[in-house]
């Protein structure tokens, strides 16, 4: 029997919701005539009719397999389906996948805590919906069980041959006299099957699901029996489930680990763990690995369900296997840059639909070196901060990967500049961006603040939807640390990257690990990573659009002051919840200044905007600009600024007379941080 554990954790009810060979079932949503089928979604690569990356289970029991090839399929079965998996930019687009993705989560998601763990997984920790079915409605009660709660599978029911399968899980659902483990679990069973039947009834997804007291369990659960079905482990089925689990069946030990306990240990199954103390897998594994082994060996497990519904990191992946390895710089960059593409557009939507900035971007790659006796070697990983913006997300890619090149070939310089190859082909290259946060909520009132001098570079031709994704702000205290680093500078000799190019990843946790792994067969697991707000670094992201905007400075003069009034009345009107999107849309810098210079010559007559804006003779010009009253300004933003900047924001918001004389001169240092020609 499992040791005794807290009761909180044992009381606890999580589900791990899988869905059902998803990429068909979501190629079968946009072609009915596929369904029951034996169908599977084939990988962009042609190669023998492309890699299967999704089987459906009419296509299973043929036996056919996510291995194979797509010919190999139709000699297994030649009335198999294959579809293609929808392609853009040259490689395979899973958009369509991640948002069916999204709309089951969001059905998931409203009876409990949920966190998205993949592209089509879900734990959901149900306690609270359970404690109150069982207060409020106990199943022992109740006298219909749902149909689809009945055709559950509870591990350890005894279900001797010709007993009635769905009567039995009624009578453990009604035990009267079982605990409150098992009655909150009784309650888990209900809820996850009106779930996953909303789940079918809104998107015609399947999913299967596993019901149990902790994250680990449920997750073993879930694939116990597939599809459309619902497996729960009670407590006391433990003990048995775990005795004869292989462990390389556990998610964290299907690596070294898993090799190292079977070969330095004799450790097979995950029961086999309980015959070693708690110190001796510690001395072994070290303190948490040792702890961590002993607790799973008793189907403890503390990790929380999250309450996360969006991605943890974007990534963007493509493979070159055999002869399509990639050899040559230009190839490399070709591909690079439609990766960046795609992880800009992602990271800009992500912006815009929910608030969030990612922080670090980095370059994995797989190569391999033809005349070479270190051949195991490993293209490094590399990562920097992640600057917005196609261009510099293209930029910096392709400086990581000429400094991951750079250190795996063991040289550079003109040697392996240019187009020739020097014995080295890359057969992977992705791009993921993570370390996502939400924008700080000073943030609203820092855009709110400094809404007014994007004011004064408004384009009254500008067409917002075309800016909606753009942004040229740097904002808080840290932001400083990033632009030490001249991320625009062209860098092929690499000759300081390294201060600022960092080896990737020791900060990625294990499930954002296999996430960018995963990102390299093109299966995306988009993740999650909470941590502390660290700088914004969102600077560029406006240049991403400049060729797509329209600069028309001979527009007539009142539809300009109309639509500026609108703008004005609109900003005053936000409050507190100001968009930080908003700003971004009506961000409109200009290249030249020129329309700058309109719009300071019409309220302050000034030629500079740096010096006009805050000389004194242009105070009520400058407040014009700026749109804001100095009351109007909220102090706690103050913090997340620069020293230098701060300093000169006070000295700007004394009275006239107190203001130092060197004001002038500081206050190109504000514009300058805030300029949209800024370029980090
Ligand atoms: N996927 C991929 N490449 C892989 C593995 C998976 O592109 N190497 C994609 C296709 C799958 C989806 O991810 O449909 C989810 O993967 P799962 O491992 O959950 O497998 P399925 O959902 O296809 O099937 P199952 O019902 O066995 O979970």
């Amino acid at each position: 029997m499992p040791v005794a554990k807290p009761e909180s954790s044992d009381s606890r009810v999580i589900a791990h919701v899988d869905m059902d060979c998803f990429y068909v079932q979501v190629e079968q949503r946009k072609q009915p005539q596929l369904r029951g089928l034996p169908t599977a979604v084939v990988q962009y690569n042609e190669w023998k009719g492309g890699a299967l990356i999704a089987v459906s289970y009419e296509a299973r029991k043929f036996g056919i397999k996510r291995s194979m090839r797509g010919e190999e399929a139709k000699e297994v079965c030649p009335q198999v389906q294959l579809v293609q998996v929808p392609v853009a930019r040259g490689k395979a687009d899973l958009s369509g996948y991640r948002n069916a993705g999204s709309e089951v989560v969001s059905i998931l998601a409203r009876r409990g805590r949920c966190e998205r763990a993949s592209i089509d997984e879900v734990y959901l920790d149900l306690t609270d919906a359970a404690e109150m079915m069982l207060a409020d409605n106990p199943p022992q009660g109740m006298e219909t069980i749902d149909e689809e709660a009945l055709k559950s599978h509870i591990l350890g029911l005894n279900n001797e041959d010709g007993s009635d399968v769905k009567e039995n899980v009624r009578k453990w659902i009604h035990r009267h006299n079982a605990d409150h483990r098992d009655k909150l679990l009784a309650c888990g069973i209900l809820i996850v099957a009106e779930l996953r039947m909303q789940v079918l009834k809104e998107t015609e997804f399947t999913c299967s699901a596993g019901i149990a007291h902790n994250k680990m369990l449920a997750k073993l659960a879930s694939g116990m029996n597939k599809p459309a079905q619902q497996t729960v482990v009670p407590f006391s089925s433990v003990k048995g489930l775990l005795d004869t689990l292989p462990i390389r069946k556990m998610k964290q030990l299907g690596g070294k680990l898993g090799i190292s306990l079977q070969m330095d240990i004799g450790v097979n199954t995950v029961g086999d763990l309980l015959q070693f103390p708690e110190e001796k897998l510690q001395e072994r594994y070290g303190i948490n690995t040792g702890t961590w082994l002993w607790n799973i060996a008793r189907g403890i497990s503390g990790e929380e369900v999250e309450g996360r519904l969006l991605p943890k990191s974007h990534g963007s992946g493509k493979t070159f296997p055999g002869p399509r390895a990639l050899k040559t710089v230009p190839a490399v960059q070709h591909w690079l840059n439609q990766l960046c593409e795609e992880l800009s557009e992602r990271l800009c939507s992500d912006l815009d639909q929910n608030k969030r900035i990612a922080h670090t971007l980095t370059l994995h790659a797989r190569a391999y070196k033809s005349s070479d006796s270190d051949s195991q070697k490993k293209f490094p990983s590399k990562s920097c901060p992640l600057r917005y913006g196609t261009a510099k997300i293209q930029e910096d890619a392709f400086n990581l990967f000429q400094a991951g090149l750079r250190e795996y070939i063991g040289f550079y310089g003109g040697k392996t500049r240019g187009s020739h190859c020097r014995g080295w082909g890359i057969t992977s290259l992705s791009v993921s961006a993570s370390k996502i946060v939400p924008i700080p909520s000073g943030t609203c009132s820092i855009a709110k603040y400094f809404h007014g001098q994007s004011t004064s570079h408004f384009s009254s031709m500008q067409s917002s939807d075309n800016l909606n994704t753009e942004a040229t702000l740097s904002l808080p205290s840290g932001s400083e640390c990033y632009s030490e680093v001249n991320l625009s500078e062209p860098k092929i000799d690499f000759p300081k990257e390294e201060s600022w190019i960092k080896d990737t990843v020791p900060d990625l946790d294990l499930q954002e690990q296999k996430d960018l792994s995963s990102t390299l067969s093109e299966k995306t697991q988009d993740g999650f990573i909470q941590e502390d707000i660290s700088p914004l670094l969102l600077s560029g992201c406006l240049e991403q659009n400049r060729s797509k905007q329209q600069w028309d400075l001979s527009k007539d003069e009142s539809q300009f002051k109309s639509e500026y009034k609108e703008r004005k009345g609109k900003r005053l009107k936000d409050k507190g919840t100001y968009s930080i999107i908003e700003l971004f849309k009506s961000y409109n810098p200009n290249p030249s200044g020129s329309f700058l210079s309109h719009e300071y010559n019409r309220t302050v007559g000034g030629t500079d905007v740096s010096s006009s804006s805050y000389s004194r003779d242009g105070e009520e010009g400058r407040r014009e600009a700026w749109g804001y009253n100095i009351d109007e300004i909220d102090p706690s933003v103050m913090e997340e600024l620069p020293p230098e900047i701060q300093d000169e924001i006070k000295a700007w918001m004394q009275p006239h007379e107190q203001r130092p004389n060197n004001m002038v001169k500081r206050s190109c240092t504000i514009s300058h941080y805030f300029s949209p020609s800024k370029k980090s």
